[in-house]
């Protein structure tokens, strides 16, 4: 109830707010100009506005650029390989293991990955696409990929805190979708 009263009032106060701005633009109008002038000025505005917005661009860009995680993809060598594969609807995540392909953990425990050391999850999917996002303990995104089926994406990441991490599905795929969900312990 509040707030609908709210909401009229603020409503009201627009529209007031309207007529006044109108009223005043409409007391404050100058005789016609041509049409070739004001078209002239115009452009001369726009102009201007065209540089200072590519001007603002390209000050952004050079500031942002450098935060892009790109390059941080290619120039780590991975220490370990850590496949995943997306399923309809579960994932499944390891075996974990060296370069040489030699396994770093034995048997099918609870998933463990070793803590600051670059990993390269080659992400792919069985059945359908999925999304592969890896949260840290507040529930904060830290690395995603896409999950597709007959490719295999790459995504080098070295965990840098210990604790728990959560692996949930990125991209709608179906009835279950919410429960792609696992953990991951990182020490
Ligand atoms: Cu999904």
């Amino acid at each position: 109830m509040m707030a609908i009263l709210i909401a009229g009032i603020v409503m009201l106060v627009g529209v007031i707010a309207i007529f006044l701005i109108t009223g005043w633009l409409i007391s404050g109008a100058k005789p016609v100009e041509s049409a070739e002038s004001v078209t002239a000025r115009l452009y001369k505005v726009r102009g201007r506005y065209f540089l200072l917005l590519m001007a603002v661009l390209v000050i952004m860009l050079s500031v942002t650029l450098s935060n892009l995680p790109y390059r941080s993809q290619v120039a780590v060598e991975p220490e370990y390989i850590v496949p995943v594969s997306g399923r309809i609807w579960y994932w499944e995540i390891g075996p974990i293991q060296d370069r040489d392909g030699n396994p770093l953990q034995a048997g099918s425990g609870p998933m463990v990955l070793p803590l600051g050391k670059p990993l390269e999850f080659q992400v792919t999917a069985e059945d359908v696409n999925h999304g592969f996002g890896v949260y840290d303990e507040a529930g904060q995104l830290i690395v995603q990929t896409q999950a597709m089926p007959g490719y295999v994406n790459k995504l080098v990441h070295t965990f840098t805190e210990p604790g728990e991490y959560h692996v949930l599905c990125m991209e709608y795929c179906g009835i279950a979708h919410h429960s792609m969900v696992t953990t991951i312990t990182v020490e």
